[in-house]
């Protein structure tokens, strides 16, 4: 009985092992970034458009990564729309993506720098474009910039986490496949500067894989020790 017990919780951890084991969150943050305006890390591909990455912060207590460039950018350190051609920039908004080809999920992301109207010479509340495996969200700072609304309420939590820095928090609330996410402003698209703000972390979970590899001789040994022991069990009872 107590062998049985034994074999079994150490089935059922070997199974968690294999199923959950190193089922580590991954976290990309601003802090990650260096200069140029691409580069890989824990499994995505990271690329600017517009620019280079340019760090900003500590500002208002928060931290973030944007893109920065010479001729386009409105906004140091913030994703922003970018200067039209007439303006002498190239009309193309700025803009992070991380690409993966690993199978996750999106459990939350963090933005910075997205303030209401009133703040910062800012004449409207500003809004930042999620595009989430091609499909755009969009992230709106609520009057008074209190609360803040995600374009599809009911995937997500948001939190406000520090007002002095626009700082808000996008917890998904039930597991997100995540092939790509963008950050590009917002407002209205490439033609407002207004949508500014930065990236400053991205969390993804691992999705449990079938198991494979080293797991499956343990699982297959474990699997027999309930056998033998199982049979024995009834070899006993007999007697
Ligand atoms: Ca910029
Ligand atoms: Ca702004
Ligand atoms: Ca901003």
């Amino acid at each position: 009985m107590s062998k049985m017990k034994i074999a079994a919780a150490l089935l059922g951890g070997l199974l968690s092992s294999v199923c959950g084991g190193g089922a580590q969150a991954v976290q990309i943050t601003y802090a990650d970034f260096g200069g140029g305006s691409s580069f890989s890390s824990k499994g995505f591909d990271i690329t600017a458009t517009g620019g280079d990455f340019q760090q900003k912060g500590n500002f208002g207590g928060s931290f973030g990564v944007g893109v920065g460039s010479v001729n386009n950018s409105v906004v140091s350190g913030e994703i922003d729309a970018g200067k039209s051609v007439a303006e002498g920039g190239t009309g193309v908004p700025e803009s992070i993506s991380f690409q993966t080809s690993i199978p996750q999920f999106l459990e939350s992301f963090t933005v910075a720098f997205l303030y209401p109207k009133g703040q910062f010479s800012d004449d409207v509340n500003e809004t930042a474009r999620i595009i989430i495996n091609n499909i755009t969200y969009t992230l709106s700072v609520d009057d008074g910039g209190g609360t803040a609304t995600f374009s599809d309420p009911g995937l997500v939590n948001v939190f406000l986490d520090n007002a002095n820095g626009g700082q808000w928090t996008v917890s998904f609330l039930n597991p997100f496949l995540l092939q790509g996410i963008v950050f590009a402003p917002g407002n209205g698209g490439p033609n407002s500067v207004l949508g500014d703000f930065a990236f400053n972390q991205l969390t993804t979970s691992p999705v449990p894989g079938p198991i494979v590899g080293a797991g499956l001789p343990g699982l297959m040994m474990a699997l027999g020790g309930l056998v033998v022991l199982a049979r024995r069990r009834r070899h006993h009872a007999g007697v």
